[in-house]
């Protein structure tokens, strides 16, 4: 059995010049952590609606899969931001399905990959994201500094998951203000939302708290906004629903 670790690799792809060229040739992004801010100011819940086609827990999670159609129905349904599964080999994912999504709407769009290397930042912005995903987890600190280092000089914006204290030692070195907890466990694929609850106090006024993962009624919401936590990020309760956007709408509103 693979371990997920394992996938944190860099594929081969265009040579970097290249990749730099046409990150330069694109138009600015769109304000990823702005829109995430601008609700949570006003304690509103800013979901960053996730599009996947599958889990390496749970196998397929919508078929068919069609990602402009998903992304227009996360922007009728209220999302603040999109995230787009761009691994292959775990979520059967893809850049074209990036590119589909973002081409839909006009929400900003966070590139979820494994990334591991320089290479795939500048990779993120070539391919039109607006915010790449830093996982503490298979970064260390050194790495996920240089990488956010990066990607803000080139336009990104940047989320870092973390899911112990550990992680967030490391994640509190950067200068990005929003901070990601991961109620599951990437090891066991265990999910407890006191992760969240545990961790999220450490992180000051000044930074955005997203609860990532396991995220499935009503009450899990309400949990969270009556803690302070206003900031979301949910993938297969979407994913298993006929219209995702509606789901959305009224898990949040
Ligand atoms: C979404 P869920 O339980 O709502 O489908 O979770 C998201 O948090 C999860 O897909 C995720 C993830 C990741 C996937 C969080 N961090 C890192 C891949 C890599």
């Amino acid at each position: 059995e693979r371990k997920w670790e394992e996938i944190a690799e860099r594929r081969p792809g265009a040579p970097l010049a290249e990749l730099k060229a046409r990150a330069g040739d694109q138009p600015p992004a769109r304000g990823f952590a702005a829109a995430m801010r601008q609700r949570i100011e006003r304690q509103q819940p800013a979901v960053i609606a996730e599009i996947k086609k599958a889990s390496p827990s749970k196998g397929i999670l919508r078929d068919p899969f069609e990602p402009a159609i998903i992304a227009e129905s996360y922007a009728k349904g209220g999302a603040a931001c999109l995230s787009v599964l761009t691994d292959r080999d775990f979520f059967q994912g893809s850049e074209t399905y990036l590119i589909a999504a973002r081409n839909a709407c006009s929400l900003p769009v966070i590139r979820k990959d494994f990334m591991v290397d320089p290479y795939q930042v500048y990779e993120s912005r070539a391919i039109g994201a607006d915010c790449i995903l830093l996982i503490a987890a298979c970064l260390t600190k050194d790495q996920m500094q240089e990488m956010e280092g990066i990607a803000h000089e080139i336009g990104l914006d940047v989320l870092v998951e973390v899911h112990n204290g550990e992680e967030m030692d490391d994640a509190l070195t950067l200068t990005t203000p929003l901070v990601g907890i991961n109620n599951r466990n990437l090891h066991t694929f265990d999910v407890s939302l006191d992760t969240t609850f545990d961790l999220h106090q450490r992180i000051g006024t000044g930074r955005l708290t997203v609860t990532e993962s396991g995220i499935m009624t009503r009450s899990d919401v309400d949990t969270m906004t009556s803690r302070g936590i206003y900031g979301f990020l949910v993938g297969e309760s979407f994913m298993r629903a006929d219209e995702p956007g509606q789901k959305l709408q009224e898990l949040f509103f």
